[in-house]
């Protein structure tokens, strides 16, 4: 592997390109390569010193992906999915940086990366119709198209206590880890976290420390992972239908290719579904979706949903010794699922721990960090380290981060002040030639990712050639379809039980954040059906105008 190219010299001259892709993530890099064979001049920027976005800054120990290698990795090179040996069930962190790796170097794609390099403002200028791309290296770039490959979880946050300046510890965030790792034996430290990060990460330290100390604010369900190296057999019969595999999860509805239920739980009997929710907990083969996916109504009745949530607080009952902290792991506040399920390995058994305590801070919340630790309500708490696996400004926060002004100078911050609206998650009215990879309002981080990322690289590239290729200048959304699609993600939201919980689907972490559920939940499959259907429908729903018309529209 080669490292990145290195950074050239600071530029204040405008360049020009035809696309700015933000972000040098899987979708990044997926873009480059395709809109490249497309004929465009592509600038990739890149806040990292490396590619790989989420697995590049999540480097936590224990971190790795929960949806299948074999699923989690792309599909649109038939050498490169036959090429690579996956070694996991679910992979580490290292594995998928070195995968991203491979794919830069595999599609020469390294050149046209500005590694170190934060895109600060984008502004869009009517009358030539391009938008201008400022970074905080001072680089300016002139460009038709702007892409805002920058993720859903990658601006990280820290909890609104005060003081965190004046700790003398050292601490940590999860998504953005030391690239050198941390060692933490013989030292006293606390977690505060209990979502994906904390669940992954919270068993490792706990093997380390002298002693570990979780705060928990929620208790989330977390099933047992199962992980375990890959049978060289499976993969070999994974890569010989791979065409399939890809297509059913491309279908599916959550980008995961399971059985579809046909069954409500409400309808089955008591036998049937303690051996479903037995089969999903003790399966080596189970998947994060299998609870979710093996019945009709897991997500539309809480009734229903409560039946498989209570299998989930026995077997916490079951594991973990001390019947207090047992049931302080027990999560009854939030219906199963609607909180991002977890998938963990030794996660309740760490709580027997003798160099363990789980603090409750929903009864005793944390008042302060302080310059030995942090105090609650009752107590005080002195660490060496502190980790807060506290999560991120989801979905909107790395696109509300960079200042992006459309058409009028309209800022993105200020259209979507009362929550994200988007036509598809794909683009904004009023942002034209602006494309988000994986936006709000689209199916995105309830889905795999990688099939999500693909599907809009795909169309969002196709779409800036046919505006080319037509001989056209610019594309939008148009308000209606805007409007209409997104009351239909907000209707489909409440047809479920998703904005029962506080969660950051609902922008719940963040204070001051509207209440919205952000990504849309009416399935992988019928959303790309959709979003073809409005290809061979002339982009229906888009404005698509000349350069001469386009130039001076206000
Ligand atoms: O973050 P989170 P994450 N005081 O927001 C708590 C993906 N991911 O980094 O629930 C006390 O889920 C907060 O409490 P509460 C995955 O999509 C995937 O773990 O808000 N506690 C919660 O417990 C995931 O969902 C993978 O009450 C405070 C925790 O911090 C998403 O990323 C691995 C607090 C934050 O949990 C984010 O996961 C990792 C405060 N002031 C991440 N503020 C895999 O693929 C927050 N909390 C395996």
């Amino acid at each position: 592997m080669t490292e990145t190219a290195t950074r050239p010299t600071p530029d204040t001259t405008v360049s020009e390109a035809d696309v700015v892709v933000v972000g040098a993530g899987f979708s990044g890099l997926y873009l480059l390569h395709r809109l490249r064979g497309q004929g465009f001049r592509v600038v990739v920027f890149e806040a990292g010193d490396g590619v790989g976005g989420t697995w590049y800054w999540n480097r936590y120990p224990g971190a790795r992906v929960d949806v299948k290698s074999m699923e989690y990795s792309f599909s649109f090179d038939g050498e490169l999915q036959q090429e690579w040996e996956w070694t996991e069930k679910y992979p580490p962190q290292e594995e998928l940086l070195r995968y991203v790796n491979h794919v830069a170097d595999r599609f020469d794609l390294r050149k046209d990366i500005r590694l170190e390099t934060r895109v600060t403002e984008a502004v869009w200028d009517d009358e030539d119709a391009r938008w201008m791309v400022r970074t905080d290296r001072g680089d300016q770039v002139s460009a038709a198209h702007v892409i805002m490959a920058t993720g859903c979880l990658s601006t990280s946050k820290v909890p609104e206590v005060p003081g965190l300046e004046t700790y003398t510890g050292r601490w940590y965030h999860t998504g953005h880890w030391p690239k050198e790792g941390v060692d933490f034996t013989g030292q006293r430290v606390g977690v505060v976290g209990t979502g994906s990060s904390g669940v992954q990460s919270i068993p490792l330290i706990a093997e380390q420390a002298a002693h570990l100390t979780v705060f928990q604010r929620t208790p989330n369900f977390v099933i047992p992972a199962h992980n375990h190296p890959i049978d060289p057999e499976h993969q070999r019969s994974v890569k010989a239908a791979y065409d399939e595999h890809r297509q059913a999860a491309r279908e599916s509805g959550f980008g995961i290719a399971v059985p579809v239920a046909t069954k409500a739980a409400l309808e089955a009997s008591e036998e049937e579904r303690t051996a479903l929710y037995e089969r999903a907990w003790h399966d080596p083969d189970n998947s994060l979706v299998t609870f979710l996916t093996g019945f009709t109504d897991m997500i539309t009745d809480r009734e229903a949903n409560d039946t498989a949530a209570q299998y989930v607080r026995d077997r916490i009952a079951e594991i973990v010794h001390d019947p207090e902290v047992a049931r302080m792991l027990q999560p009854t506040d939030h219906p199963f699922g609607t909180k991002r399920p977890c998938l963990g390995t030794n996660y309740y058994e760490t709580f027997n721990r003798p160099n363990v305590r789980l603090v409750d801070v929903r009864r005793d919340p944390i008042a302060e960090i302080t310059t030995k630790g942090l105090r609650t309500g009752t107590e005080e708490f002195e660490f060496d380290a502190l980790v807060f696996a506290t999560g991120f400004d989801a979905m909107t926060g790395s696109l509300t981060a960079v200042d992006i002004r459309g058409r009028d100078g309209r800022s993105l911050r200020e259209v979507w002040a009362a929550g994200p609206r988007t036509y598809l998650g794909i683009q904004v009215a009023g942002f034209p030639n602006m494309w988000t990879i994986t936006g709000p309002g689209s199916p995105s981080v309830l889905s795999n990712m990688m099939v999500s990322i693909e599907q809009h690289v795909e169309w969002v590239s196709d779409a800036i050639a046919a505006l080319r290729d037509e001989g056209l200048a610019t594309m939008e959304p148009d308000q209606d379809a805007q409007d209409g699609w997104t009351r239909h993600v907000d209707e489909v939201g409440h047809m479920t039980l998703y904005p029962s919980a506080n969660s950051w689907y609902m922008g719940d972490n963040v204070p001051g954040k509207p209440r919205v559920f952000m990504p849309y939940i009416g399935g992988v499959g019928p959303y790309r059906q959709k979003c073809d259907e409005v290809v061979s429908n002339g982009y229906e729903g888009f404005v698509r105008r000349p350069m001469r018309v386009a130039a001076g529209m206000s």
